[in-house]
Parts: C-alpha cells; sequence; structure tokens
C-alpha cells in the first residue's frame, strides 16, 4: 500500500514537495529548478514531517542581514528541518536511465548555511532504483563557508568503478542532509542549484583523426607523461580522485605531451580525462604510489 504523505505547508507559503519518481530521465538532464517544481525524475522524502525539501526563492529567505541567494537565477533546492528540535533525514532522488551511457558526469552547486557536518550528510547513488545506496561524496557543512556556492564536479564512470556500480535504466542519485533546525534562524540547511548530468563521450570521431594516447610510467611515484600522437588539437586534461571530485585541471595546452605531477597527492587511484578541443577523447586511471 502507498503512504499518502500529509503536507505541511510552510509559512512561507511555497508548495512542499512529495512525489514517488515515476520517470528515469535520459541525459543529458539539467535543472537549475527556475520552472519552481521538481519534474517527475525526483522522489523526495524526509525521516519525519519537519524535514523540508523545497524550492525557495532568492528573495525569500533573509536572516541576521544575510540572504540566501540562488547560485544562477532565482530559484533553488532547500533542505532544512521546520520548527527542528529533532534530528532529520532529507533526501532528494534524481533517477537516471543510464543503461548502456558512458563518461557521465554529474556537476551541480551547492552551499549551506551554518549546516553541521553529520556522516549522513552528502551524496549517495543506487543502480538499483534506490534499493541500495552508497554514499560516493560528503558535504560536511563545517568545512565550507556559510552561503558560498560550491561546484562539484563528479566522474559517475570512476565511482562506478570504485563502488562496484554500473550504468542501468534505474539509475539514482541521491541529495542527502541531516540536521535539527532550519535555515533562518536555526543554522541548518543545505541550498543545491544547477544540476547537471551529461556524457562526454565523443562519437563522431573518425579514425584517422583519432588520437592515440601513451600514459606512462603508470604505476608512479611522481610524474606521469602523457604523450599524443598529435598536436595543435587545444588539448585540455581534469584530474579527478578516486571520489570523483575534480583535483587539477589544466586548458589550452598546444603540445603532444603533458607531463602531470602527482608527488604532492597521496597514494591512490586517480582518473584523467583528456579533452582535444572541449571533447573528450581519452579517459585513464592513474596509480599514485
Ligand atoms: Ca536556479
Ligand atoms: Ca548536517
Ligand atoms: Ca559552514
Ligand atoms: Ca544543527
Amino acid at each position: 500500500m502507498k503512504k499518502i504523505y500529509l503536507l505541511a505547508i510552510s509559512i512561507m507559503g511555497f508548495q512542499a514537495i512529495n512525489a514517488q519518481i515515476t520517470n528515469y530521465a535520459a541525459i543529458p538532464y539539467a535543472t537549475g529548478f527556475e520552472s519552481g517544481t521538481l519534474d517527475n525524475n525526483w522522489y523526495t522524502t524526509s525521516s519525519s514531517q519537519d524535514g523540508r525539501i523545497q524550492i525557495w526563492n532568492s528573495t525569500s529567505l533573509i536572516w541576521s542581514g544575510d540572504t540566501a541567494k540562488a547560485h544562477t537565477d532565482s530559484l533553488w533546492l532547500g533542505m532544512d528541518n521546520d520548527p527542528g528540535g529533532s534530528y532529520v533525514t532529507n533526501e532528494a532522488w534524481i533517477g537516471l536511465d543510464l543503461l548502456g551511457e558512458t563518461q557521465v558526469r554529474f556537476t551541480f552547486w551547492w552551499a549551506e548555511w551554518n549546516d553541521e557536518t553529520e556522516p549522513q550528510d552528502g551524496i549517495y547513488i543506487s543502480d538499483d532504483g534506490g534499493t541500495s545506496f552508497t554514499k560516493v561524496l560528503d558535504l560536511n557543512g563545517a568545512s565550507y563557508t556559510d552561503l558560498q556556492w560550491y561546484y562539484f564536479d563528479l566522474n559517475l564512470d570512476s565511482l562506478n568503478t570504485v563502488h562496484g556500480l554500473n550504468f542501468t535504466a534505474t539509475y539514482v542519485i541521491k541529495l542527502q542532509q541531516y540536521d535539527n533546525y532550519y535555515f533562518a534562524g536555526g543554522n541548518d540547511g543545505f541550498l543545491f542549484d544547477d544540476i547537471n548530468v551529461e556524457s562526454t563521450i565523443v562519437s563522431n570521431i573518425s579514425e584517422q583523426d583519432e588520437v592515440k594516447v601513451k600514459v606512462f610510467p603508470n604505476p608512479t611515484t611522481d610524474f606521469v607523461n602523457i604523450s599524443l600522437s598529435k598536436s595543435n588539437n587545444n588539448y585540455s586534461y581534469q584530474l579527478y580522485s578516486i571520489d570523483g571530485q575534480l583535483i587539477e585541471e589544466n586548458n589550452s595546452i598546444n603540445e603532444n605531451s603533458i607531463k602531470l605531477n602527482l608527488s604532492d597527492y597521496n597514494a591512490g587511484v586517480y582518473f584523467v580525462n583528456l579533452y582535444s578541443n572541449g571533447e573528450m577523447i581519452h579517459s585513464h586511471k592513474l596509480f599514485k604510489q
């Protein structure tokens, strides 16, 4: 039997959101929440009726001289706990049909307002329609400046590899917040904006245009050389940590070799994506010893 949720309409008059995922979005998928509602690729749920997941307007949330503004345009997705007093878990799921996809990136902007770090806060992924989730990124409020927007760029191929997940027709990305109070005056809450899921795969490179790539030494203790069989292709690269976070990038490389210095990074697995004129041509797993 389906549960019927009684929705508390907030005193601000915004519409609360709660609906099952009825569709798994094809990619590219993007939203900046400017329609004012969550489309049917989303499902939201809270562990108690105090949990609040709703779309806010840039002008509506002001406290102690600070205004919670959207990253882009007017609207953003907020998670908090109203009236608070006990802890609640807020979850917003995005359903994605990623069957057969490769080289998929999930990017988003996130801000928080005095939200304390708890292990439940973060980004989770499911490849089975939300039956089981794996945490792939911490969102530790205490480590970030309040109401400042931060960009996250997650390489889902890398995360799948690390966590034993697959691109399926019922792939779910879950945004989760855990805390015990509300935004304005209560000092808790997450803000999300400009969510984007897209494949960076190159499908139209002909055989003779293909750039051959050599990566060596790998494993390495410090440097990795990347040699490319063609020059003058306006190369760039992005280096990702094992948890899919972008840690280094370089644009407009006009030579046919790139030297990465991993000596300052911890031992472990990294991923480098290579681009030619903005299109991905190669992705490689690196082992730093
Ligand atoms: Ca927006
Ligand atoms: Ca928290
Ligand atoms: Ca903070
Ligand atoms: Ca708190």
